[in-house]
């Protein structure tokens, strides 16, 4: 089983996506194991964000980041990195593939409403900046014979 982090951004809270965004990943078969709302600060977001120190639009994305509420989750299942990175789609909205969060819900790069970890050694290391490991439940989910076959 692996787990990844999954951040709905500041956009997908003000215009109400919560409920989509959280609502295909667990229809995908994915199993939340830890979940909350909160705002991320300047030194947070530095860190979450630093391998992109220095691009063009660093600066941007910290402000976007820290600019409301996000919703931050942590998403386990069978390839749960890869997974969600497909159903998240591309970056670029623009270039995501229809039936994707980003392509369906999504128009522009600096707005792309979710975020979800790219590698095994980048999901340890976001889900530990977010959450402390009692804030993270492992639990058996009676659905899961008809999901993992
Ligand atoms: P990812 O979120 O798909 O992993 P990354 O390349 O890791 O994409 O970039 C992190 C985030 O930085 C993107 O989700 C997007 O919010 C923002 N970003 C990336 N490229 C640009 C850009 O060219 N302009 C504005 N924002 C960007
Ligand atoms: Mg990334």
């Amino acid at each position: 089983m692996e787990r990844t982090l999954v951040i709905i951004k500041p956009d997908g809270v003000q215009r109400g996506l919560i409920g989509t965004i959280i609502g295909r990943l667990e229809a995908r078969g994915l199993k939340l194991v830890g979940m909350k709302l909160m705002q991320i600060d300047r030194a947070l977001a530095e860190r979450h964000y630093a391998v992109h120190q220095g691009k063009p639009f660093y600066e941007g994305l910290l402000d976007y980041i820290t600019s409301g509420p996000v919703v931050v989750a942590v998403l386990e299942g069978p390839g749960a990195i890869e997974l969600v990175r497909q159903t998240m789609g591309a970056t670029r909205p623009a270039a995501a593939q229809p039936g994707t969060i980003r392509a369906d819900y999504a128009i522009d790069v600096g707005r792309n409403l979710v975020h979800g970890s790219d590698s095994p050694e980048t999901a340890r290391f976001e889900i530990g900046l977010f959450f402390r490991e009692d804030e993270l439940i492992s639990w058996q989910r009676d659905v899961d014979r008809w999901i993992y076959g």
